[in-house]
C-alpha cells in the first residue's frame, strides 16, 4: 500500500530488546527507499532532554516530549521510531490521543521479554548495580513498569529473533495501512 507517516512506539524493561528491534526496523524500512528514524536515550536522554533524570516527574515529561517529537516526525511524512522503557500507561497513552487527534497512526509494540531475562543481559550492568543499591529507583527492580493493556503487538525476545520481531511489527503495520 501507500507509505504514510506514522510512530512505532516501543516500550519495556531495560534490556528487553527495544533499541535492537527499532534500529532493525529502522534498517529494514530505509532499505526499502522509505524514509523513517528512531528516537532512544541516546539521541533524546543526552540532548533535548538532558534536563531530565528518573523520578516519576521527569520521565513522565520525557515522554511527553518525545510523544510530541514523534508526532511531529509522523506529521512530517516519517516513520518515527522511538524506544523508551515508557513504564505509565497514562503517559503511552497520552501519546497515543496526540497522535489520533492529529489523525497519525500510533502502533504500540510492547516488547514484554521478562524481568529474570533482562536482568541475565545485562549489558551495562545496571540491574546489579540495582539489586546491590548503587542505583535506586531503577525500572522492575524499585521503580514501577505498568504492563500496556492493549498494545498492538506484543514481542517477548527470549525466543523471537530480531528478524521474526520486526516481521511481526510490519505485518501489524502492513495491516493498519501504514506500509
Ligand atoms: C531505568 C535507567 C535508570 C533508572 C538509568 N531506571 O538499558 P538502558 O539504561 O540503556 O535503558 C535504560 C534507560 C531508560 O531511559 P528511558 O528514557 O527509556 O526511561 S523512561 O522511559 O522511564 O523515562 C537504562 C538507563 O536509561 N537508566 N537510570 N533509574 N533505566
Amino acid at each position: 500500500g501507500a507509505f504514510r507517516g506514522s510512530t512505532v512506539w516501543l516500550t519495556g524493561l531495560s534490556g528487553a530488546g527495544k533499541s535492537t528491534i527499532a534500529f532493525a526496523l529502522e534498517e529494514y524500512i530505509v532499505s526499502k527507499g522509505l524514509p523513517a528514524y528512531c528516537l532512544d536515550g541516546d539521541n533524546i536522554r543526552c540532548g533535548l532532554n538532558k534536563n531530565l533524570g528518573f523520578s516519576d516527574d521527569d520521565r513522565e515529561e520525557n515522554i511527553r516530549r518525545i510523544a510530541e517529537v514523534s508526532r511531529l516526525f509522523a506529521d512530517a511524512g516519517l516513520m518515527c521510531i522511538v524506544a523508551f522503557i515508557s513504564p505509565f500507561e497514562k503517559d503511552r497513552e497520552q501519546a497515543r490521543l496526540l497522535h489520533k487527534k492529529y489523525e497519525l497512526p500510533f502502533i504500540e509494540v510492547f516488547v514484554s521479554t521478562p524481568l529474570p531475562v533482562c536482568e541475565t543481559r545485562d549489558a551495562k550492568g545496571l540491574y546489579h548495580k540495582a539489586r546491590s543499591g548503587q542505583i535506586t529507583g531503577f525500572t522492575g527492580i524499585d521503580a514501577p513498569y505498568e504492563t500496556p493493556l492493549n498494545p498492538d503487538v506484543i514481542i517477548d525476545t527470549t525466543t523471537l529473533s530480531v528478524e521474526k520481531c520486526v516481521a511481526e511489527i510490519i505485518s501489524k503495520l502492513a495491516e493498519n495501512s501504514v506500509l
